[in-house]
């Protein structure tokens, strides 16, 4: 299988490399965050968004999902650098009309790069492609819902999928699952699938929740704080002011990562003025520079030296009381960890039995530690394992239900973890499903749906009728590039509920619609009762109103819960027992609904109106309970795993540059770790690198490899950089065409995204455009 992602827009022939900086943020960040938004939306426009981020009664930043202080004072910015370019990016003035549509052909558009699609504006009408036609031409809004609701209604609900991104609010994430369930299936995949399903999975069958159980305030009071495959300057930078404030009141910081990201290193708090100029502070005291996927043998083998360090001095490293008290497994746990093989943790890990004592040493002292992660372990088969093994250390010495203490999921997309709460999952709870019964009278359906993978799946199979996506970008955010875009062309209708253009929309369904809508700045003001609010709730368990402000691009946007409404109106009929148009109308009377069916959303009304919003309640954090199937918190017992390539094969990782958001490529540089003007890019040791023969910047062609099954992505420069021996990265979605879809994480079923074998073979046509577009 052979793949050339389209790139003429981007000369990759210009890259740059300079070292790898040292900090993070600073004065440069604040220019360019400014930059960024005067470029797109001129300075009025840039000013009023801005200000109004993050704030009381203000508009929740789309960045990241990282929350605001509640009880503490917010600063007059809360942003940062790439919380602006997200901003800079939706409230762009530029704009996508039906001209465009017309004068570029689904053929011309295939050819251009997700930053070239990006970068076109916001849609402003909506717009359609029928079989045989080669451009989208604009359709009225009544007709596309008739469409819609025609082809739903020709198929069974178990040929149909509805995909959600984590940018859609409560309400509306609310609103479409209860549409999607009054039609009698489950089949609700979401980001989360791909991005935080591991840390689900491991936190609900050990601690009976699958969210953190930390505040910020206690991110500032720990005593202890391991940062694990998080790469923070660039995808949560306000978290750095966090760490920050931990560092100022006396806490010490661990980073565990194949690569020594700047904003781990130092940090130069654009909030203050010491930051803007000066040498910033030193951030991790600690840094483990860890093999990918070793982070399993990492922690097994503290548990083991905590449990050695207990037995030297009794009563002193466990919490033998909590343990005793409310959980359960320990003698297992004791029995499994006893001994400890030293040269495989070294092989595993790549660290030393020295290093790996020292700060088994910091956490044995520490009595108050906290473990944030994100997708550097969440995305390996052995995924659910690894996370379990941090829950193990957590539980050992009572880390939950105290000041500075717990376990720190570090969520993605700005509201990626409500929609999980409002119901968006394809196997929802038993209770949920009973309460959409009483409260609107359907007949909820029970088998689960498919999740992502298992929709790439269907795609690849041909299970799929129609593919409606709330956002996001499926088609590149997915394993296997060339197989989800050419199955999806098959499906008989895609609809996309987008503000901008991108791949998605280009390898459509045999009909496809585009059904533009307001983004989280934009004001939200047609309807009856005037101006709506929405909510979001952010990685700390806070829901928060959202509301935007700015006058939107076209007149021609309507909202997502408006979108949904007639999409349901359209396909279940008038006489359906759902007041669909009531809600659309007014969103407190959604609110009203899931105040009566999901737990902690009781007053939902008011509460969302205060000034803090509300924080949901959380048994292992409020009141050191675990609501596990058997009442108790759960030890848990993994075999030794690890990532082993096959013979001349590294482990390749896929992550974010610093200047994209997922799918959406902001420019083509990458500050903090020195790459300018390319992406198509593999950083690579430089031992590495001279052992399988090649130069640094030299071109070549990658393989992956999995099951005996190749896939290869052509023209990608080898840049000698510091990563882990044996460790390779690239950027998503640029590298997506070589991750295989049956490489999973078991029991989340996320993708192997930072998992995938691969080789490199030497490429010698370096300017010759086009020849490699061959068979696949
Ligand atoms: N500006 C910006 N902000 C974003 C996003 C964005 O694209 N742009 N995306 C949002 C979303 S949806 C998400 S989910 C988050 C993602 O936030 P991150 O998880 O920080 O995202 P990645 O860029 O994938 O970075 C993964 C990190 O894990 C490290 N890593 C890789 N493999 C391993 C391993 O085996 N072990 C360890 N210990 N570390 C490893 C990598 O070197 C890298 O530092 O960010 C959110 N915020
Ligand atoms: N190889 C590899 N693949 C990955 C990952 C990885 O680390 N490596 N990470 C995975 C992760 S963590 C995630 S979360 C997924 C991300 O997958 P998605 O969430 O599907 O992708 P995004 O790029 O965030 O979606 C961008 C699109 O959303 C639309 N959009 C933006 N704002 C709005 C809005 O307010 N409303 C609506 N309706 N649409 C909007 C725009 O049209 C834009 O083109 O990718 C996954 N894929
Ligand atoms: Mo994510």
């Amino acid at each position: 299988m052979r793949r050339s992602a389209p790139r003429k827009d981007i000369d990759e022939n210009d890259l740059k490399v300079s070292p790898p900086k040292t900090s993070a943020a600073g004065l440069e960040a604040v220019v360019i965050a400014l930059e960024r938004g005067v470029a797109q939306a001129g300075v009025t426009r840039t000013a009023k968004a801005l200000l109004r981020l993050n704030q009381v009664n203000g508009t929740d930043c789309p960045g990241c999902a990282w929350p605001e202080s509640i009880t503490g004072k917010r600063k007059t910015a809360e942003f940062c650098e790439n919380g602006a370019k997200a901003v800079a990016e939706e409230n762009t003035k530029r704009t996508v009309t039906p001209e465009f549509w017309a004068q570029h052909s689904i053929a011309d558009l295939a050819d251009k790069t997700e930053y070239w699609l990006g970068n076109q504006g916001r849609i402003t009408e909506p717009v359609v492609i029928r079989p045989g036609e080669t451009h989208y031409s604009a359709i009225s809004w009544t007709e596309a819902f008739d469409l819609i609701g025609e082809r739903i209604r020709a198929t069974t609900p178990d040929r149909c999928v509805f995909y959600t991104s984590g940018r859609t609010a409560n309400e509306t994430a609310f609103l479409y699952q209860l549409f999607v369930r009054s039609l009698g299936t489950n089949n609700l995949p979401d980001c989360s699938n791909m991005c935080h399903e591991s840390s689900g999975a491991a936190l609900n069958s050990t601690i009976g929740t699958g969210k953190g159980t930390v505040s910020l305030d206690d991110i500032e009071a720990a005593e202890l704080i391991f940062v694990v495959g998080q790469n923070p300057g660039t995808n949560h930078p306000r978290m750095l002011s966090a760490l920050k404030e931990c560092k100022d009141n006396g806490g010490t910081i661990v980073a565990v990562n194949p690569l020594p990201e700047a904003g781990l290193m130092r940090f130069k708090d654009p909030q203050t003025v010491g930051g803007l100029i000066g040498d910033g502070t030193a951030l991790a005291d600690h840094f483990m520079q860890i093999k990918v996927g070793g982070d399993l043998a990492l922690f097994q083998a503290l548990g083991h030296l905590l449990l050695e360090a207990e037995a030297a001095a009794p009563g002193t490293v466990l919490d033998a009381e909590f343990i005793d008290e409310v959980t359960d497994g320990i003698a297992a746990y004791r029995a499994a960890r006893a001994t400890l093989d030293w040269d495989e943790t070294a092989k595993a890990t790549g660290l030393t039995r020295e290093q790996i004592t020292e700060v088994a040493g910091l956490l044995a002292r520490s009595k108050a530690t906290i473990f944030c992660w994100a997708l550097g372990i969440t995305q390996q088969p052995h995924s659910v394992d690894t996370i379990r093994e941090i829950i193990n250390l957590l539980l050992l010495q009572g880390n939950f239900g105290k000041p500075g203490a717990g376990a720190c999921p570090v969520r993605g997309h700005s509201n990626v973890q409500g929609d999980r709460t409002m119901g968006v999952w394809e196997q929802p709870f038993g209770w949920m499903l009973d309460g959409l019964e009483k409260e609107f009278g359907i007949a909820a359906p029970v088998e689960h749906g498919y999740d992502s993978v298992q929709t790439v799946n269907a795609f690849a199979q041909g299970d799929i009728d129609v593919f409606v996506s709330m956002g996001g970008n499926f088609a590149l955010a997915s394993p296997d590039t060339e197989i989800i875009e050419s199955s999806m062309k098959r499906a008989g209708l895609t609809v996309h509920v987008s503000t901008k253009p991108n791949r998605s929309h280009v390898v459509h369904g045999q009909t496809s619609l585009i059904l533009p809508t307001l983004g989280r700045t934009d004001v939200d003001d047609k309807h009856p009762d005037g101006r709506q609010i929405l909510s979001v709730e952010d990685s700390m368990s806070v829901v928060r109103s959202t509301q935007g402000r700015l006058t939107p691009v076209s007149d021609h946007l309507l909202a997502e819960p408006v979108i949904i409404a007639r999409m349901a109106e359209a396909t279940l009929g008038a006489d359906h027992p759902i007041d669909w148009k009531a809600m659309a109308d007014n969103y407190d009377v959604i609110r009203d609904h899931i105040s009566r069916l999901i737990p902690g959303f009781e007053e939902f009304n008011r509460r969302v109106r205060e000034r803090n919003g509300f924080v949901l309640p959380s048994a292992p954090r409020d009141r050191r309970a675990f609501v596990t199937d058997i009442g108790r918190g759960k030890f848990t017992v993994s075999p030794l795993e690890y990532l082993t390539p096959p013979p001349g094969h590294l482990t390749l990782q896929t992550m974010r540059s610093h200047d994209q958001y997922n799918t959406t490529s902001y420019g083509v540089d990458d500050r903090y770790r020195g790459i300018k003007n390319g992406r198509r890019v593999i950083l690579i040791h430089p031992d590495d690198l001279a052992e399988a023969g090649f130069a640094d910047r030299q071109l070549v062609d990658v393989i992956s490899t999995f099951a005996g099954a190749e896939r290869r992505a052509d023209r990608f420069r080898l840049v000698a950089y510091p990563s882990a021996r044996g460790c390779v990265a690239a950027y998503f979605p640029e590298a997506n065409a070589l991750m295989h879809r049956e490489l999973l994480a078991r029991e989340s079923n996320t993708p192997g995204y930072k998992a995938m074998a691969v080789r490199f073979e030497a490429r010698h046509d370096d300017d010759v455009e086009g020849e490699d577009d061959g068979p696949t």
